[in-house]
């Protein structure tokens, strides 16, 4: 019998199976959430999205005691630059650009540290990380393939930044048919006013991209697992 779980939510209940479920962690990378990466190089002061970190942190360890899927993804290009668009390596007029050297190795480049997934959260043995050249998790991807795979239909969302890796991310899920849950407080902005409009845009019309709750509204339902 297939079990189904029941959030409280925005706009309304949101009713999962845990068994067809998977976690998504959007970007936690050093480029965007410490000092010298790329979040910075854009002119955005990073500490505010730091205050997602805990709150992922324990959604993570309620996850990982279920059989919740968990998977990760990075931004980020090859050391050639031949996957990111010219458009994206001019945008800005910046001073630190897309694979230029900063503190933590070459801006948004694999496998430099600042490309790398911060310590706090670093994945486990069975938790896939999705390396995207673009904002949307499924674009030139083989996110929507693993997924398929395991047997997802549910994405509980969390990540940086909202308004834009979440946000692209969970159109794309919600185009593909997929239920989409983002956690408020695991998703972060650099900017407060955006960060509050695009989880309201989510849950407007009736859910039109998919639904908002709380970790602690997600991870008090998760516990009945146990
Ligand atoms: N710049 C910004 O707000 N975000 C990004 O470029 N990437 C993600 O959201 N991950």
């Amino acid at each position: 019998m297939k079990k189904i779980l029941t959030v409280k939510a925005e706009p309304y209940d949101y009713e999962f199976e845990p068994a067809s479920t998977a976690l998504m962690i959007i970007d936690m990378q050093n480029d965007f959430v410490n000092p010298g990466g790329f979040g910075e190089s854009l002119g955005n002061n990073v500490t505010l999205l730091r205050a997602v970190i805990n709150p992922i942190k324990n959604v993570l360890a309620a996850v990982r005691e279920t059989e919740i899927k968990v998977i990760y993804t990075r931004e980020g290009h090859r050391p050639d630059l031949s996957d990111c668009p010219q458009s994206k390596l001019n945008r800005g007029n910046l001073k630190v650009r897309i694979g230029d050297e900063g503190p933590m190795g070459r801006v948004l480049i694999r496998g430099e540290k600042g490309h790398d997934i911060i310590d706090e959260l670093k994945p486990k043995e069975g938790e896939p990380i999705i390396d995207k050249p673009g904002k949307g998790s499924f674009y030139v991807t083989d996110l929507h393939l693993i997924l398929q795979n395991w047997g997802v239909k549910y994405l509980v969302i969390t990540g940086v930044t909202t308004e834009v890796c979440v946000h692209t991310t969970i159109r794309e899920a919600n185009d593909r048919g997929y239920e989409g849950l983002v956690l408020g407080d695991c998703v972060g902005s650099y900017f407060p006013e955006f960060q509050d409009a695009g989880l309201k845009m989510i849950k407007a019309q009736g859910g039109i991209f998919g639904w908002v709750t709380s970790s602690k509204n997600f991870i008090d339902v998760i516990k009945q697992l146990k």
